[in-house]
């Protein structure tokens, strides 16, 4: 019997959604992200935050519905989105995210991100990696060493990551990844030359509080009415 959505992520952390947006839909959301980009005069920094802020085409999106009937199922009725974000990863753009955990970025109840590849992405063009099960030993902070410039202020340590555990995630454009935000994640650098763009969007049970987040300028509780 294959198991639920549900299941899968109480026990991984994580589930795949095959082709969440279509080619076609894909294109135009890397299309509009470029558009956003070019207006907001974004080079080379590799991630921009508030893309439903800047557009309603993320807006809408993020209200998708076959989305939002899933992640009724893993958080509840009451499924509220917060923000969004870009991470483009092109020739000159090419760094790999460091091992973390989203959790403390934002504390709080927990959250659920969905990572969405713009391109197909794999171990060569940036995919993301993950440990399946690690959102079970909760909150394993580390204050990372952040001189290399890629920012994530909260690493984990290596020795937390077991090799013979990670899982690649390679995707096709338009697929999508939920993950808890104590998933161990990061994801390969770009040394393909070709881009990798993802579009990352995070959402919570409305039922829950949280602190008044000042980047979730767009929030909205989705009912499912998107693209
Ligand atoms: O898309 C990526 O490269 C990973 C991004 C990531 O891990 C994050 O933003 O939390």
């Amino acid at each position: 019997m294959t198991s639920t959505y549900k299941e899968q992520f109480d026990r991984d952390g994580y589930v795949v959604m095959k082709n969440l947006f279509s080619d076609h839909e894909a294109v135009r959301l890397k299309e509009e992200a470029g558009k956003v980009l070019q207006e907001k005069g974004v080079g080379k920094e590799g991630v921009y935050v508030g893309m439903a802020a800047a557009s309603p085409v993320f807006a809408a999106a993020a209200a998708k519905r076959e989305l939002v009937t899933v992640l009724r199922e893993l958080i509840g009725e009451k499924v509220v989105f917060l923000s969004d974000k870009i991470v483009f990863k092109n020739a000159s753009t090419d760094f790999g995210s460091p091992w973390h955990q989203d959790y403390p970025y934002w504390e709080g109840s927990h959250k659920y991100s969905v990572w969405i590849a713009l391109d197909d992405a794999n171990p060569d063009n940036g995919c993301l990696r993950v440990v399946p099960g690690s959102h079970l030993l909760g909150d394993v902070r580390h204050s990372g060493d952040t001189s290399d410039g890629l920012g994530f202020g909260n690493r984990l340590s290596q020795d937390n990551i077991d090799e013979s555990q990670v899982v690649d995630l390679a995707a096709s454009q338009g697929d999508a990844i939920i993950f808890h935000d104590f998933l161990f994640h990061a994801s390969y650098p770009n040394t393909s030359g070709k881009d990798r763009w993802a579009l990352i969007s995070t959402y919570k049970d409305g039922a829950q509080e949280d602190p008044a987040y000042s980047w979730a300028i767009a929030a909205f509780t989705v009912t499912g009415s998107g693209i």
